[in-house]
């Protein structure tokens, strides 16, 4: 095996990282080179991702990469998180600056759509929760595109897809990104014709579906020179997040949940097809494409989004806090007994969460929490209840027991939430690695060069360059004596309907 040093951009919704990633065949050691704040803009009535600078961080890591190794790396492949997407003219010139999916604007138009092709048919193909972010809501709340039949000619491509067609000139859409849009047929593995059709999206804005891990070119001769590199290969690895995270968790065998944890909490199992049951539906499930061939079956949990917010709404009240320190606030706050639905759609939009929190509590008929402390830590308990609820849940969609849960991302710095995952579902938590992201889409990579084997080579590759914490549940009965009262407070009633 020869030695491998590539690069790797991971854009999160929250922030965005370059890192370094060298292979030598046995272990891979990963180096962040560049990170960035990746913040949306409010432009008069719409959300939108401020692509033109996310774009110019993916040259600037390039340029950091370069400089920390010497020389250009033997490739490179960009990941982002799921749904979104730019349209691109035929003179490809980006038409229109990419919305960001927390925009009200498709809440309309998914009501809409679901009188032309039911909810239980879409997600008897498609495999995809109903939410307003979908990419098919998206494309359907367009109506210009859509009653036009894009008579401008424009092609849709998500955002990992947008960076790589604006690096190497190469239009594709790869598959574990194309699975978060709600317009793939989950067990083809291809765009749905009844869905398109159905909504009148035209097929021509979509791309052919390519597999993780296909080479798509080089990177253009013009950002070559600007960034004086020499050739470099674009490689689609995993294009969407989750499915870089989920390729490098570190396990053994099959029997955990998985929970990639950042802005969001994305909470699952691996597969190899999917699950396309009314129950599932109901449960609010997703199949989503995984790497060499996987579904991965998960729920979209609000996840530390609900943090973030509160922390951007005290720091424009005046008090900047890091996450650390709002950790270490909970930390000592009593455990409040007020909790939230982690998974309830009203907090999706932005603005101010503290007060969404209270008013939740309040309209369910619980203590409100009032101090920041009691606040973090009534979403700390929250999340954790949730992940118990969607344990319990695919437990049952699968009838078979898990043993561990396996925690990777960002969202793991945070121990506390780690440990109370641990105690609310009585399960051992092995957390890491926090990079899961880049190192999947690494190891992608490398599986493109030919230098390592399937999904179990790249696990234990990964196992072994990074050894994950563990988590041992603690007060069990304690809290599965709150847990019961959660459940009656917020589960209950919910999946009975
Ligand atoms: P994304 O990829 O969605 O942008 P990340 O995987 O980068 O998200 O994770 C971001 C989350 O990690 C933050 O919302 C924050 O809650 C958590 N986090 C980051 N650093 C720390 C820290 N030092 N202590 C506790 N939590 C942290
Ligand atoms: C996480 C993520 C998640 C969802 C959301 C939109 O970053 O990719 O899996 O798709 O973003």
């Amino acid at each position: 095996t020869k030695s491998l040093q590539m690069m790797a951009v991971d854009f999160g919704a929250s922030s965005g990282r370059a890192v370094v990633g060298h292979f030598d065949g046995s272990r891979i050691s990963i180096q962040e080179v560049h990170r960035f704040e990746n913040e949306p803009v409010q432009l008069g009535e719409r959300l939108h991702w401020d692509f033109l600078r996310l774009f110019h961080e993916l040259k600037r890591g390039m340029m950091k990469a370069k400089q920390q190794l010497g020389r250009t790396p033997a490739s490179i492949a960009v990941d982002t998180w799921g749904v979104d997407y730019g349209l691109v003219d035929p003179k490809g010139r980006l038409a229109s600056n990419p919305y960001h999916y927390r925009d009200l604007r498709t809440e309309l138009a998914m009501k809409e759509a679901v009188q032309r092709i039911p909810e239980t048919e879409l997600y008897a193909r498609t495999g995809i929760q109903s939410s307003s972010i979908n990419t098919v809501y998206q494309l359907f709340a367009d109506e210009e595109l859509r009653l036009g039949q894009n008579e401008g000619g424009l092609r849709m491509l998500f955002m990992p897809d947008l960076f790589h067609y604006y690096l190497s000139g190469t239009m594709a859409s790869e598959y574990t990104i194309a699975s978060t849009s709600g317009m793939l047929d989950a067990a083809g593995r291809d765009w749905s014709r009844q869905v398109l059709d159905a909504l009148s999206i035209p097929s021509s804005l979509l791309n052919p579906i390519i597999m993780p891990g296909t080479r798509l070119g080089t990177v253009r001769a013009d950002i070559c020179a600007e960034l004086s590199l020499d050739a470099m290969p674009v490689i689609a690895a995993a294009g969407h997040d989750t499915a870089a995270a989920v390729t490098s968790i570190p396990a053994t065998d099959s029997r955990y949940a998985f929970i990639s944890s950042g802005t969001w909490s994305l909470m699952g199992i691996e597969l190899n097809e999917p699950i396309l049951t009314e129950r599932s539906r109901r449960l609010l499930f997703s199949n989503e494409g995984g790497t060499e061939g996987k579904i991965r079956m998960l729920k979209n949990i609000m996840g530390l989004w609900l943090l973030q917010e509160c922390r951007r709404t005290w720091a424009m009240e005046g008090t900047e806090l890091s996450f650390a320190e709002l950790t270490e606030m909970a930390q000592h706050a009593p455990a409040n007994a007020s909790y939230v639905d982690a998974g309830d759609a009203v907090f999706l939009p932005p603005g101010n969460m503290p007060e969404r929190i209270r008013e939740y509590c309040r309209a369910t008929g619980q203590a409100v929490p009032q101090s920041r402390p009691e606040i973090v830590r009534c979403i700390l308990e929250s999340l954790a209840f949730k992940y118990r609820q969607t344990l319990d849940e695919i437990e049952e969609l699968t009838g078979e027991r898990l043993e561990r849960i396996h925690m990777v991302g960002g969202g793991i710095q945070n121990r506390l939430l780690c440990q109370l995952t641990a105690n609310v579902t009585g399960k051992t938590v092995i957390a890491g690695p926090v990079e899961a992201t880049s190192i999947g889409n690494l190891m992608m990579q490398a599986k493109a060069h030919g230098e390592v084997g399937g999904l179990e080579d790249i696990r234990e590759v990964v196992r072994r360059s990074f050894p994950p914490e563990m988590y041992v549940p603690e007060n069990a009965s304690e809290w599965e004596e709150r847990y019961r009262t959660y459940e009656r407070l917020l589960v209950l009633q919910k999946t009975e309907e």
